[in-house]
């Protein structure tokens, strides 16, 4: 099968690579060139543009936004749109989808990961005993358990509600905080992060990653937790204020922490990688091939969807014609 050219698309920025080859496969779409060929491809082909699709880095800013004045939609490949300007999309009146849901599961299971690792500290036990220390040094030193204890979620939206649903096979208590509390939902609310994190053993911020939630994990939010909680984040680094973070857990002013997500990756604080009560990954949070593949394909139905009836399929943003 040979790929459909599409010349009122564009693709703009890294692309998640199982996306990349689903797109491919089906259809040849240009890169927005960076700098210096940019403005000689703009100049040729902006106002042709009516989709932008998109998948990571750097995203798509107010500028890119603003040089094609024919845009009518930016299809995203994942959940999060934190990369996209929603303000300057709002604006003009352009829609954008994102890929909710299909990898909720995933998310949620690495969550549980990072929660059982850190507190158990199963990472730091296996380099134990590759490093031979088993036989030079004996028993490993204890850690948490994690059946039975107080969570607070952060945002129970589908990923929070999916890390909650795990939990309860845990025999936890589940706590949690929303801009709004959940009609029906079973669980504790708290009315702020600070309440939440003072009442819970561990925290999991499973947020959205926008201006509204920038720094809603603050310091007084860590203090809250304290040197027997743990922090948890499958969200955006950006709801963590960072500097503190890293602070607090050098000073053992926070028990410890399971990280998915950084303010800057693939930069992560080299402090952080001293301290073993910290446990921390890669933004792995939806890899797997399963998964991947299934963002990719919800992404590519967006598209379509656009391209043949003018409608998002999972619009976060509804296109204003
Ligand atoms: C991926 C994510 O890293 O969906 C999201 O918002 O953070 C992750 O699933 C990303 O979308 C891959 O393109």
């Amino acid at each position: 099968m040979t790929a459909t050219e599409i010349m009122s698309a564009v693709r703009v920025g890294a692309f998640e690579r199982t996306f990349e080859a689903e797109l491919a496969a089906r259809y040849d779409i240009a890169k927005l060139p960076d700098a210096p060929h940019r403005a000689a491809f703009l100049a040729e082909h902006a106002a042709d543009i009516r989709v932008v699709i998109t998948s990571g880095p750097p995203g798509v800013d107010a500028d890119t936004i603003a040089a094609l004045p024919n845009l009518e939609v930016i299809i995203n490949n994942g959940a999060g749109v934190d990369m996209i300007d929603m303000s300057a999309a709002r604006r003009r009146g352009i829609g954008v989808s994102n890929t909710p849901d299909v990898l909720s599961d995933t998310v949620a299971d690495t969550a549980l990961g990072l929660i059982l690792m850190t507190l158990r500290r199963f990472g730091a036990a296996d380099r134990y005993v590759r490093a031979g220390r088993w036989v030079r040094d004996g028993p490993f030193p204890y850690g948490r358990d994690v059946s039975g204890l107080q969570v607070g979620i952060l945002g129970l939206g589908r990923i929070g509600s999916a890390i909650a649903t795990r939990l309860l096979g845990f025999d936890c208590a589940i706590a949690y905080h929303n801009r709004h509390r959940v009609d029906g939902s079973p669980y504790r609310y708290a009315e702020s992060p600070v309440e939440l994190a003072e009442s819970v053993d561990v925290l999991v911020v499973a947020t959205t990653g926008d201006p509204k939630t920038r720094h809603l994990v603050d310091r007084a939010v860590l203090e809250a937790l304290g040197p027997e909680g743990y922090l948890v984040n499958i969200a955006r680094g950006s709801v963590v204020d960072q500097d503190a973070l890293v602070e607090l857990l050098a000073g053992g002013a926070l028990g410890g922490a399971g990280l998915d997500v950084f303010v800057d990756e693939p930069r992560v604080p080299p402090a952080l990688f001293d301290l073993d009560n910290v446990v921390l990954f890669p933004h792995i949070g939806s890899a797997t091939a399963r998964t991947r593949r299934a963002m990719a394909l919800l992404a590519i139905r967006n598209f379509e969807s656009y391209l043949n009836t003018g409608e998002l399929v999972t619009p976060v943003l509804r296109p204003r014609r």
